[in-house]
């Protein structure tokens, strides 16, 4: 029997071919639902909703619409520095690596990567880890495009991609996160992560992360309050995602978006706004929400770090600091750390 199936026994695996298998859990592993996370995530008095709630189908694509914006800086900047990487990285690794990556999405910007290790190996292996089932749809195009690849994907959280992760097999992991998405956790719950990707790998594994600088005020205000308000859209489109999913009627002409940058906190807070004295029925949660005019929803944190904190967030999860590129603004980051 395979190896990776006897470790992982929650998890069910499906072979598309030679090049393709995924790994999926099995039902059981399924956590709490969305309807009990909005029940008790707005039956309080500040309320907010979780940001991975975003993602839906029509969220996911908004979010792509996000990465294009002239105001949001931070995926073209990414990929800006990713392109000096094609010089740089291959110094770091060898034969003897695959590529992890967390949060894979659409796997735009791991192409990047990916000519870089297929250039440099025989055949590349790809882990990418998703939540959302578009791992499929990117890991056959990404398979059309590379002779040399072979996929694993695993389609979990990010935590159970780790768990799975770990112990897997002898070869080392390049893991990848990418898109400052480390940013939209809590510090105490980024800490925890980054322990938890410490302990995942082995001596001799890379972390490759990318992450948002703090800088002037009215660049990271305007990036998350664009012109033609497609965060707006996006931020809202959480509520029309409640109304199809758990019966609920918000009215989205009732809310505003509301993002601001909280300087002393480093982070880009983001809200939904209720405009009137209001009351909304969200059935599947067996909830009766009464908002007042101008209360907020909380929706997102946004942190932004300095090359200070980097140091310092790494050295205290146990990691040591391999190399860290910036853009020629020293408007984003991306390093790569291994186990001290
Ligand atoms: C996914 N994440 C890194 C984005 C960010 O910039 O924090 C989400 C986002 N929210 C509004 N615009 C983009």
């Amino acid at each position: 029997m395979n190896k990776a199936i006897q470790k992982h026994p929650d998890y069910k695996k499906y072979v598309i071919d030679s090049k393709l298998q995924y790994f999926k859990p099995h039902a059981s592993k399924i956590e709490k639902t969305f309807a009990e996370e909005i029940s008790s995530s707005l039956n309080r008095e500040s309320k907010f909703i979780v940001p991975k709630f975003f993602y839906d189908k029509k969220g996911s694509d908004l979010f792509e619409k996000i990465c294009t914006l002239p105001e949001y800086y931070p995926t073209r900047t990414e990929i800006a520095i990713l392109k000096k990487l094609k010089t740089e990285l291959p110094s770091f690794i060898d034969d003897s690596f695959r590529l992890v990556e967390l949060g894979s999405g659409a796997s735009v910007k791991t192409r990047l990567l990916l000519d870089i290790f297929t250039q440099m190996q025989q055949t590349t292996e790809y882990f990418p880890i998703d939540i959302s089932e578009i791992l499929a749809e990117s890991s056959e195009q990404l398979l059309q495009d590379y002779d040399n690849l072979r996929i694993t994907g695993i389609i979990d959280t990010y935590e159970g991609g780790l768990e799975f992760l770990k112990n897997y097999d002898d070869k080392n992991n390049l893991i990848l996160f990418l898109g400052s998405s480390f940013g939209n956790f809590s510090p105490t719950d980024g800490k925890i992560f980054l322990e938890k990707i410490n302990s995942t790998m082995k001596s001799g594994d890379l972390f490759l992360i990318g992450l948002d600088l703090v800088k002037d005020s009215q660049i990271l205000e305007s990036a998350y309050n664009d012109k033609q308000g497609i965060t707006a859209e996006f931020n809202l489109n959480v509520l029309s995602r409640i109304n199809d999913e758990l019966d609920a009627d918000f009215n989205l002409d009732n809310f505003s978006h509301y993002s601001i940058y909280n300087k002393e906190d480093q982070r880009i807070e983001m809200y939904l706004k209720s405009l009137v004295n209001q009351s909304v029925v969200i059935s599947k949660s067996g909830l009766l929400l009464n908002l007042e005019k101008n209360e907020l929803i909380h929706t997102e944190h946004s942190h932004k770090f300095t090359l200070d904190q980097i140091k310092t967030l790494f050295t205290s999860t146990g990691f040591k600091i391999n190399h860290t590129w910036l853009d020629e603004k020293t408007n984003f980051s991306l390093t790569l750390v291994s186990k001290n």
